[in-house]
């Protein structure tokens, strides 16, 4: 069933038109008319269960937006990042810490989603199919598991208020082309290794993430966009918990940052309805634990 949520109207922003939402960042374009720019807002905002929860999680957005632009800083793609542009509009100071100044792309409809370890949907549809949008996977893989090679799992960028659908590549290539399908995938392959290898370094396990990417008109640049490698577009473990082969399955394979709002809801909720507004020391250890995931990744490289 599709659901349509009504958001609270985010703010106004001096210079800036507010154009869209999705459930945790609202986008706005510059009152000025220039087609060039946009500005992606990271809210406080967390959802779960398909849910916008109440209250927000105050640091959120700017822990998340410090997190996109550590990676960008460690991605070698041309990104839509713009702060540069001479030309660029203002960032208005109320939201500087959990914005983004970006190139105005022609996005791609295609979530390059690419996966190093089987959960979520992926388990899910190999469960019932043996293969993942079109990819026969051996058999006996259990949830959880770790691939012998990243697998790339393109969707189709569903109408807000629908799940994306997983497809094929050849599906992807009716869609974008399949030289640029082609292009998706191998720089997904790429920063999603670089991005593993880098975050199993400190104690992380990148499970799976999910990439965007657009062209620059101006250009025709291929530009890695959105948000890049944050928790809301990757799952990511704690290395130290999945191997504990004592520790129940959920425990090993925790989100690192949503499980105890997740856990939390899940005991004090029946999924009806309207969930009940988090209590302070849920949103407060939920911060702690977004905290937790940029400290480690971006402490020093472990000797
Ligand atoms: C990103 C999104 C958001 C909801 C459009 N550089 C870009 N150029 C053109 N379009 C986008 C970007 Cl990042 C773009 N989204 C995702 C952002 C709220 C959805 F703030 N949509």
């Amino acid at each position: 069933m599709v659901r349509v949520t009504t958001l609270p109207t985010p703010p106004q922003l001096p210079g800036w038109r507010h154009t869209y939402s999705g459930k945790v960042r609202d986008l706005y374009v510059p009152e000025s008319g220039d087609e060039r720019f946009l500005l992606v807002v990271a809210s406080n905002r967390i959802s779960a269960f398909d849910h916008v929860l109440d209250p927000e999680i105050p640091g959120k957005g700017a822990l998340l937006t410090t997190l996109s632009r550590w990676w960008f800083d460690r991605i070698d793609m041309p990104n839509h990042l713009a702060d540069d542009h001479p030309e660029a509009p203002e960032v208005p100071a109320s939201v500087a810490d959990r914005a983004m100044l970006t190139r105005r792309l022609e996005m791609y409809p295609v979530e390059c989603v690419v996966r190093g370890a089987l959960t979520g949907s992926g388990f899910a549809e190999y469960s019932s199919t043996g293969a993942v949008c079109g990819i026969e996977l051996p058999g006996g893989i259990t949830d959880g598991d770790q691939l012998d090679a990243p697998i790339y799992t393109p969707a189709y960028k569903a109408p807000l208020g629908e799940h994306d659908e997983n497809i094929t590549f050849e599906r992807s290539a009716e869609l974008v082309g399949s030289v640029v399908a082609e292009q998706l995938r191998a720089a997904s392959l790429e920063i999603f290794t670089r991005a593993r290898d880098l975050a199993a370094a400190h104690g992380v396990i990148l499970a799976d993430t999910k990439f965007e990417f657009g062209r620059d008109p101006s250009t025709g640049e291929l530009v890695l966009a959105d948000e890049v490698l944050t928790s809301d577009s990757s799952r990511y473990w704690d290395a130290a918990a999945y191997l504990d082969a004592s520790l129940p399955r959920a425990e090993r394979l925790a989100s690192f940052d949503k499980q105890i709002v997740r856990d939390w809801l899940a005991a004090n909720w029946d999924r009806q309805g309207t969930p009940p507004t988090l209590p302070e020391e849920i949103v407060a250890r939920t911060y702690d634990r977004y905290a937790e995931l940029l400290q480690r990744l971006t402490a020093a490289d472990p000797a």
